[in-house]
């Protein structure tokens, strides 16, 4: 079947497996267990080969459970602009994915034709593979290697970096004038780009002090920031690691942060009061926490990196007189805090803009304004901005425009990236000379509970499209809306059916932390 020489070779090895339930191209492309995953990283790298082919650009194929445990893994395709997959490439996926053995070479020779067989072995496309550091990795790479060479497609094995690089390797190759599409690319640019505003900020500061415990996930992070962390001016980071080489994500990373509002293992013996950041599994999400004295641990998550960004942002633009010709936003999921969405409004004066889970959606949202800022609550975001928004910034030589184009310069605008997150919030702290703790005053966060519930088939549970509400089960909205009533004003709640996970997830706000949680069990309960 496989006409155009196709080498089918690999096919056998590369037998399907069934679960009962089809498999979709989720908000962060394919996870499962990862002993179900070599047929679809074989069908996956021949898809990346075809999206190669057609555009005539390197492609990226991420190897990747993120904050999932150590024995899941996935994968994601990556477009040529480093962004997330289009999405009717997203239905390919699916439908390669879930044809079956018989089914898959027919399908492939339809989906060929329907894009005009594009030209094998074109210059300029090539797949590029990375991986997080699961033992599953490597096996999984040869997979997609088999399925990215089916048609000849060039394909390289760029080995472990995190997901953020893979991204930022993919534009880089895609736009050769920005360097060289490497990791030591990528150090080079993130470190002279720290050095460039640090060198502008004041050395006498009172309250922020450049030391950090950084929790790692046990991930990929570790030995990334290692690298970066070297390339960094002498004293403006003092990062003391923890959790590098342990079991990924056990006890630890954004994810269990964040849900648990716990510190992570290995931070008992942290101080109260000391500043510590939070990577996950493969270093695209960020979040910050301090102890306090009562035992608990105040949690800087995404929100409140957002907010510290947008203030940053906002007030240069006000000072810079750019605030009416420049389209400026910030974009936040359901799970927002109630009290950032209301911050963001009433003391800084910016339209907060809802859109659903999974950053597509959020990235495509800001995508529309000249400067935006993403971020969902778990730690993963960024800042984008157009090109006119530099060539705003480029007219004028104040040091406040200099501030804003090498911020935006140093975050990247492709991805949520931890490292360049971290070293963005850092800055910032030090411009305004900001403890962590004067940072988490700029609001309280109102107390929340997040609850996961495994079930058979999420499929089941239909959401509005700004996903704070059931369409189906009906029944069970009538009982939300119930249980959020009796929990006074500030209360709100919302399920939804994971895109990453065959889970539901329950969020639950409410005027104390006692009520928050009870709201979210009494949910979780009725969901079960
Ligand atoms: P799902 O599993 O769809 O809730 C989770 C995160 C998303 C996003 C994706 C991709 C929450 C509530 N959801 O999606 O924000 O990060 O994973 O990794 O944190
Ligand atoms: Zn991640």
């Amino acid at each position: 079947q496989f006409t155009r020489e196709g080498n089918t070779n690999h096919l056998h090895e590369h037998k399907p497996i069934l679960v009962g339930r089809p498999y979709s191209y989720g908000t962060a492309g394919f996870r499962e267990h990862a002993d179900q995953l070599p047929f679809i990283l074989y069908r996956i790298g021949y898809l990346a080969s075809l999206r190669a082919r057609t555009t005539g650009k390197a492609i990226g194929v991420m190897i990747t459970a993120s904050h999932n445990p150590e024995q899941d893994n996935g994968v994601k395709i990556i477009d040529p602009d480093g962004e997330m997959l289009a999405e009717e490439w997203e239905t390919y996926a699916t439908e390669l994915v879930n044809a079956s053995d018989e089914e898959f070479p027919t399908a492939v020779r339809a989906l060929e034709t329907q894009l005009n067989d594009p030209p094998l072995g074109s210059t300029g496309s090539i797949v590029v593979c990375g991986r997080d550091t699961r033992a599953s990795g490597q096996l999984l790479t040869q997979a997609a290697r088999a399925g990215a060479t089916l048609f000849r497609t060039q394909f390289e094995d760029r080995g472990l970096v995190t997901t953020p690089q893979l991204h930022y390797i993919v534009y880089v190759l895609n736009h050769a004038s920005f360097g060289p599409a490497g990791e030591e690319g990528y150090y080079r640019h993130h470190a002279l780009t720290f050095k460039e505003l640090f060198d502008k900020l004041s050395k006498s500061l009172t309250n922020y002090t450049p030391k950090l415990h950084l929790d790692c996930a046990n991930g990929i992070g570790a030995q990334k920031m290692r690298k970066l962390e070297r390339k960094l001016p002498n004293g403006a980071l003092n990062i003391h690691f923890r959790n590098e080489t342990g079991v990924l994500n056990h006890e630890c990373g954004a994810d269990i942060v964040k849900i648990s509002h716990k510190a992570p293992a290995g931070f008992e013996d942290v101080p109260v009061n000391e500043r510590c950041a939070v990577f996950d599994g493969d270093a695209d999400r960020l979040v910050y926490f301090y102890k306090k004295e009562d035992g608990q641990i105040e949690l800087l998550d995404g929100d409140k990196i957002a907010l510290l960004i947008a203030k940053f942002y906002k007030e240069h633009l006000s000072s810079l007189g750019l605030e009416d010709e420049c389209t400026f936003a910030c974009v936040q999921t359901a799970y927002a805090n109630g009290n950032s969405t209301r911050y963001l409004e009433e003391e800084l004066g910016i339209t907060p803009i809802c859109v659903p889970t999974g950053v597509k959606h959020l990235h495509h949202e800001a995508a529309k304004y000249d400067c935006a800022i993403y971020f969902e609550a778990n730690g993963h975001g960024t800042v984008t901005y157009s090109d006119r928004f530099y060539e705003l910034l480029e007219r004028s030589d104040s040091e406040a425009a200099f501030r804003l184009r090498v911020m935006s310069r140093l975050i990247n605008k492709i991805v949520g990236d931890a490292m360049a997150d971290l070293l963005a919030v850092e800055l910032i702290l030090r411009h305004y000379d900001w403890s962590v703790q004067e940072w988490a005053a700029m609001y309280e966060d109102a107390p929340n509970k997040q609850i996961k519930i495994t079930v058979f088939d999420r499929a089941a549970f239909i959401t509005t499209k700004d996903e704070q509400k059931l369409i189906q089960p009906g029944s069970l909205q009538v009982l939300i809306d119930e249980a959020v009533k009796r929990r006074g004003e500030k209360a709100r709640a919302f399920v939804r059916p994971s895109g990453t996970e065959n889970i539901v997830r329950v969020y639950a706000e409410a005027a104390s932390q006692a009520d928050a949680d009870l709201l979210a069990a009494e949910i979780a309960r009725a969901t079960d």
